[in-house]
């Protein structure tokens, strides 16, 4: 008989054949992923067993065997009408629980006729307005059987309100309503953007809804605490599931602060991750988040075993797609959803291959929902419980990351929990750091991304879209508010209004009754018809409203790239154009309308900042004319407008219309994000002299702009 080989025996043979090459992998997250893992790897771990503390294998005994996860599909756009008539197509072809993603205008507590949001109604998600929309969102589809996940923080309070109202008007009784509001509005000042007052007062909101929700609302998740975001502006996954379990913390401790019972909420506060391209990083990824969370639960105190659960929703993650070569998508969006499923999610959403363009279309809507359909129906991959558990590897890893994530854990405690270590802006920076080193990567093409910086197509077709007339939106939506507003009694409207901002002016913790939740408080309102902007300005009236300018990170972009011939050549531009003009060559990032999404304008900034341009970051959410008049006072060389919420055909000739007025034609305007190539021409007419799709090279695109500010860009054989 032969000896078992060991491990020296098998590191040899390896080594012998890749002639001594080091295999490991240095990932993001500071984890060397070795080419290969034992039994000596997972010595001592030990993972459970499924629906038993610390439900590292699944929150449920028999999961997907049982019962497979919902396929929830994100979708709204245009009117309640348009995103209702959606919804049911997509029920009737085989999707089981819903999901509202709202235009930015409601997100940000507008209503459809605020002058700030002309370029934003119904374009990236559906216009809400006043309870009327919302029972025109549901019609037909019954309360107390169908789960409705609402992705809101800013506005959080009058959309719950009015989802309570509405199954009231279908009569649904508020305790068979059965959900998910996404509430969650630390991830939003770190990362997504669409908050409206400031931190403090936002807390608030969320212990008020936790409140009230675990009060009346026995079926409804009172939170869905987000990695999501924060991923898709560039963080680690061990980043992601950090600061999202840290997250989790601060709102549990600040129910407990306003005078809650742990148990008797924490049973209902929900989470949600990114599934990414890394495969077995995410499969673990959801594994140590339901160790951790049990962790943490069990550490504040929970007895109940529900309350230390982590349920979470997924979704495939929207910058791993790409706009060039875009069929690829679907076999991504497919590695992705597998690797959720293996992870263990509660509910699904699967991108549409369309998702670096535009909304999704019937056709592209289609081939994700059926992703989610096929993995459940044909591969018989859910007929067993968590079938990577014991896997070296992935136990392995998921240990790693359990205590590689509870270090920065400690770490935010250590800073005095994560609402403080938002407000002191640490990871945030830590999280563009890594997007800034990532989009290195991807730019010298270290790391492959098929059809970007690899295996180029020469050329693309391209591929239908779904446009939204946002005109033709908002004017439906401003007749409708009239009407509503004329159906109403004006008395008791102002009087539940007036109630509204009293409850926001009385300062105490809520939780001391239901008088001053600001959440029982808006019911009435909506009952009334308020509108979704006069719910949110009652609350502004006393909170104000919060803003902020980015400051973006620097050398991190510059000094991956400091000894390439390319890069070396654009600083020298920079600096003869700065010897020419007597001063640095001035870029204004510019990001309009109700639009958060600022990963790409951050990395524009950061980048060109590091190539010595004197960049003005723009604050968010400005309108057309003040991002003209910063223009202007900072006599800017070029603007670049920024937009990944489908704004531009509408704000983008505005601003240049404006620069004209003020006779600054010579102020060049290059737009950049979500563009369609379908898009280009229109915007080109409008005077746009550069455009700037997903997946754009920066070191490219630098090139492109020194031209445009009058440079010859010399080979880049004559700079080295
Ligand atoms: C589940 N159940 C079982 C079972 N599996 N019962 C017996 N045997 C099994 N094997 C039970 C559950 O206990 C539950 O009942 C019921 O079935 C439903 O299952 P669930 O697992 O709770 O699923 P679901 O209802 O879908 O809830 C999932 C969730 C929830 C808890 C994660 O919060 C959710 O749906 N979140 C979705 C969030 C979302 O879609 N967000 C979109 C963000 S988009 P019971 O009685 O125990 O409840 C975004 C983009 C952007 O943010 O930026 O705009
Ligand atoms: N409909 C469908 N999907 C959407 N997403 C954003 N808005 C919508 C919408 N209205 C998806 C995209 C994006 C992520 C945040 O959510 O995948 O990347």
């Amino acid at each position: 008989m032969t000896d078992k080989p060991t491990l020296e025996q098998w590191q040899a043979a390896a080594a012998k054949e890749v002639k001594g090459r080091d295999l490991t992998w240095p990932t993001p997250e500071g984890i060397d992923v070795k080419p290969l893992y034992t039994a000596e790897d997972v010595a001592g771990i030990d993972p459970g067993l499924p629906g038993f503390a610390p439900f590292t294998r699944g929150v449920r005994a028999s999961m997907y065997a049982g019962r497979p996860w919902t396929i929830r599909q994100y979708a709204g756009f245009s009117t309640a009408e348009a995103s209702n008539a959606f919804y049911r197509r997509n029920l009737a072809a085989g999707q089981k629980g819903l999901s509202v993603a709202f235009d930015l205008a409601t997100h940000r507590g507008y209503d459809s006729d605020h002058p700030r949001v002309t370029g934003d109604v119904g374009k990236a998600g559906v216009a809400i307005d006043t309870v009327d929309d919302m029972k025109i969102l549901f019609d037909g589809i019954p309360l107390d059987q169908m789960s409705v996940s609402m992705t809101m923080n800013g506005a959080v309070i009058p959309i719950l309100a009015f989802f309570i109202v509405a199954g009231e008007e279908q009569g649904v009784p508020q305790h068979l309503l059965d959900g998910t509001i996404q509430n969650d509005i630390l991830k939003e000042f770190m990362v997504r953007n669409t908050y409206i007052y400031p931190p403090e007062p936002s807390m608030r909101i969320i212990s008020d809804i936790i409140g009230y929700t675990s009060a009346y609302m026995p079926k409804f998740n009172s939170i869905s605490i987000s990695g999501y975001h924060m991923q898709e502006a560039g963080a680690t996954q061990l980043q992601e599931l950090a600061f999202t379990i840290a997250d989790g913390r601060e709102y549990a401790k600040a129910a407990m602060a306003s005078g809650l019972d742990l148990d008797a909420f924490a049973g209902r506060l929900s989470f949600f991750f990114a599934i990414g391209m890394n495969f077995f990083m995410e499969v673990a990824k959801l594994r140590a988040a339901r160790k951790l969370w049990h962790r943490v639960m069990t550490d504040l105190g929970a007895k109940d075993e529900r309350s230390k659960m982590l349920r979470t929703h997924c979704q495939t993650s929207g910058v791993s797609l790409t706009e060039q070569d875009p069929y690829n998508n679907v076999i991504r969006t497919t590695i992705e959803a597998m690797a959720a499923m293996l992870g263990g999610t509660q509910s699904l959403h699967t991108n549409a291959l369309d998702e670096a363009i535009a909304l999704p279309t019937d056709f592209s809507a289609r081939i994700a929902r059926n992703t989610q359909i096929v993995l459940q129906e044909e591969t018989g991959m859910t007929k067993v419980v968590d079938p990577l558990g014991g896997s070296y590897y992935v136990e392995s890893l998921t240990n790693q990351l359990v205590e590689k994530a509870w270090e920065i854990i400690e770490r935010v405690e250590a800073d005095g929990g994560m609402a403080k270590a938002v407000a002191h802006g640490w990871p945030k920076a830590m999280i563009e750091e890594a997007a800034a080193g990532q989009a290195a990567r991807v730019d010298k093409g270290e790391q492959v991304i098929v059809g970007v910086n690899k295996y180029k197509l020469a050329e693309q077709d391209a591929i239908d879209i779904l446009d939204v007339d946002n005109v033709a939106v908002r004017e439906s939506q401003i007749a409708r508010i009239k009407a509503s507003k004329a159906g109403r009694d004006e008395g008791k409207c102002q009087a539940a209004l007036d109630a509204l901002r009293d409850g926001a002016r009385y300062s105490s913790p809520a939780g001391g009754g239901f008088e001053t939740n600001l959440l029982a408080l808006a019911v009435e309102c909506a009952r009334q018809r308020a509108t979704l902007g006069e719910i949110s300005l009652a609350m502004e009236d006393v909170f104000g409203r919060y803003g902020t300018t980015p400051t973006p990170v620097s050398g991190i972009y510059g000094g991956a790239h400091e000894f390439d011939a390319k890069w070396l050549g654009l600083k020298q531009g920079v600096d003869s154009i700065g010897q020419r003009k007597g001063r640095k060559p001035r870029l204004f990032v510019a990001k309009m309308g109700q639009d958060g999404h600022d990963r790409g304008a951050n990395l524009v900034s950061s980048a060109f900042g590091d190539l010595g341009f004197e960049v003005v970051p723009g604050p968010l959410f400005q309108t057309p004319a003040e991002a003209a008049a910063l223009a202007i006072e900072k006599d800017v060389d070029v603007v670049g407008a920024s937009s990944l919420a489908a704004g531009h055909k509408t704000l983008i000739p505005e601003l240049i219309g404006h620069l004209r007025d003020a006779g600054r034609s010579d102020i060049k305007v290059i737009a950049g994000g979500v563009i369609p190539a379908q898009d280009y021409q229109f915007l080109r007419d409008a005077g746009v002299q550069g455009i700037f799709g997903p997946g754009t090279n920066l070191v490219d695109a630098a090139g492109e702009v020194l031209t445009l500010l009058g440079h010859n860009m010399p080979p880049v054989e004559e700079v080295v």
